[in-house]
């Protein structure tokens, strides 16, 4: 690691064993914390010896103290005092974002050019973004990009019911040039990392943030290197950062993240080309080969004329290897329209739709992976949508938008700016009417017309908080499992777990920490929290507390824990119940 973890950005330390150090931390309600995790590329490259590009160890996070533009030095002096120059790394103020951005870089070593990177390494990024989930908001990945596509696609995969955002980018030319695209990718992904909650593996290039795995590089030399051809941009980024809440795609179970490492490597991408040798497809779909992106011509067609290779692939789809059929076109979908397609469907390969190679070719990796899954589970999951990666036939249109058009045509409005503008204001009173009601069917509907069920009111709030705040446990569920964000914080900088604390409802509590929500704050405001419930006797609160993940030992400003303050007023209940919850080992602490 580049910068060792500094006590400034230790994890927001609510449970038990943490340093007394992270006990020092300040708490500053409106920061936001993003882990960098730095793995090469050319972003971080300079010209060597023999006159080519390669990547400088320890020089990116020196070199990023110096700018003012990318580090506020003087925030960083008046917040971390001494150990700024080992500390964490501030963004400067953007102006219209609410959150001042806090990262923290982990520099791989080695640094690799992208070209050299394995799925080994994609295991790496995804336990290290495990490791430390719940101490950031957000995580950006500096990447070379030459198989940058590849990664992103791989980790949409790997990170499974992710609930936070997380950008991997990079640039065409180094971030130590006069003219590079490098700060500019870096410090956007910083700003939409720390600032939104767009629970996806995105990629950030070229002003736009892209689904990570509809991504292609498409240009070995444009500073807009990667396009997503079958999905519009997920945010565009102009004087303004503009997010398309109605394409994100959001985790509806209602679980926890986790990430899934074991990929299976025996896979492959197979182009057809005319006159291909059946000695070539013979020799590509042999043992130990167990999956296989075929890339055909147009809307997904081979020369069905050639009875060798027609023969080839049934024999191996009947030995249980996967094909999937996608297309060598970038833009537009498999499609059984042509007799030269149908032929594939016929002998057991499998639709791709209009998947990227590069996602196809590392869902498969991830789905023989799952050794849990049967072969016809897993050929079921190929052509299931899991992460937004292809379009399934039938789905919903985002622009039905009936409900608001009956409105707009009423106020006599036309333009689809005016209609997007009506939306965004009828819909959350609307969900929130509908949420008060308890009314599912109400908010289905909501959903149908357009509505996105996370966005957010005035204040921040979103339809989960206030349902926590009523106790309403369907309403809860059914938007957990229509993918409203359990990290959203409002303008208080309330999460909706805080809210179910705040109305001690053990069942939401516990519905929402499956699903991945944790305290946030410092240690010292929970610290101060749990020492004003004890001081009225509230049991239940610090019960509440408890099952949400707190350590009831936390101390408040003063150094006192919720113990002292229920012996000093005298609830023997709430003492009973703090020593009953004491680990032997603070028993005999508190003893002497
Ligand atoms: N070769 C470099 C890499 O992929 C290309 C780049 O980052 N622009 O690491």
């Amino acid at each position: 690691d580049a910068v060792p973890p500094s006590p400034t950005m230790q994890p927001l330390a609510m449970r038990r064993n943490v340093s007394a150090d992270s006990l020092l931390i300040p708490s500053n309600s409106k920061e936001a914390r993003v882990r960098v995790i730095y793995t090469g590329g050319t972003i971080g490259m300079m010209r060597n010896e023999r006159h080519v590009l390669a990547p400088i160890p320890n020089a990116l996070v020196r070199l990023i103290r110096k700018y003012p533009n990318i580090h506020d030095e003087e925030y960083a002096q008046r917040h971390f005092g001494a150990g700024a120059s080992m500390g964490p790394l501030v963004l400067p103020y953007v102006q219209g974002e609410a959150r001042r951005v806090i990262y923290q870089v982990t520099e791989y070593s080695p640094l690799l050019d992208s070209s050299n990177m394995t799925m080994e390494d994609w295991a790496r990024i995804a336990k290290d973004i495990y490791q430390s989930y719940e101490f950031f908001d957000g995580f950006v990945v500096l990447h070379g990009t030459d198989t940058l596509s590849y990664t992103a696609s791989a980790l949409s995969f790997m990170l499974e019911n992710l609930g936070k955002t997380v950008i991997i980018t990079g640039s065409q030319l180094p971030i130590f040039e006069t003219r590079t695209d490098g700060k500019d990718n870096f410090t956007s992904a910083l700003i939409i990392a720390g600032n939104y909650v767009i629970p996806e593996v995105c990629i950030f290039f070229g002003n736009k943030l892209l689904r990570g795995n509809r991504t292609v590089k498409v240009s070995s030399n444009s500073l807009d290197a990667f396009d997503s051809p079958n999905v519009p941009p997920l945010a565009q980024i102009g004087i303004n950062v503009n997010v398309d809440y109605r394409l994100i795609f959001r985790p509806c179970t209602v679980e926890r993240f986790c990430v899934h490492s074991q990929l299976d490597e025996n896979v492959g991408l197979l182009r057809i080309f005319p006159s291909i040798s059946l000695a070539t497809i013979r020799a590509f779909l042999a043992p130990p080969m167990r999956g296989v992106v075929l890339q055909s011509f147009g809307s997904g067609n081979i020369p069905s004329n050639r009875k060798d290779l027609i023969d080839e692939l049934r024999a191996a789809a009947g030995r249980g290897v996967i094909i999937i059929n996608c297309t060598q076109c970038p833009n537009g979908a498999v499609a059984e329209i042509y007799d030269t397609g149908k032929v594939l469907f016929d002998v057991g390969v499998i639709p791709g739709y209009d998947m990227t190679p590069e996602a196809a070719l590392t869902k498969l990796a991830y789905v023989i992976g799952k050794s849990e899954w049967s072969l016809e589970v897993k050929k079921q999951m190929m052509q299931s949508n899991l992460r937004g990666e292809l379009t399934s036939m039938g789905a919903h249109s985002m622009k039905d938008y009936d409900l608001v058009d009956a409105v707009a045509r009423s106020l006599h409005l036309s333009s689809p700016q005016e209609l997007n503008q009506l939306g965004n204001t009828l819909f959350p009173a609307m969900i929130n009417s509908a949420v008060m009601e308890g009314n599912i069917k109400k908010l289905t509907n909501l959903k149908a017309y357009g509505a996105n069920l996370s966005g957010t009111n005035h204040d921040q709030r979103t339809a989960l908080h206030l349902a926590c705040q009523l106790g309403d446990v369907a309403i809860v569920r059914f938007l957990l499992q229509n993918g409203v964000s359990v990290h959203k914080r409002d303008l208080c900088e309330r999460t909706a777990l805080q809210e179910a604390i705040s109305t001690d409802n053990a069942e939401i509590i516990q519905l929402l920490i499956s699903c991945g929500a944790h305290l946030t704050g410092s240690s010292r405001a929970v610290g101060e929290q749990l020492c004003a419930a004890a001081a009225r006797g509230a049991l239940r609160r610090l019960q509440s507390y408890q099952l949400a993940g707190a350590d009831l030992n936390l101390a408040d400003p003063s150094g006192r824990t919720a113990l002292h303050v229920a012996a000093l007023h005298g609830h023997v209940k709430v003492v009973q119940f703090l020593l009953d919850n004491m680990e032997e080992a603070e028993l005999k602490d508190l003893i002497g």
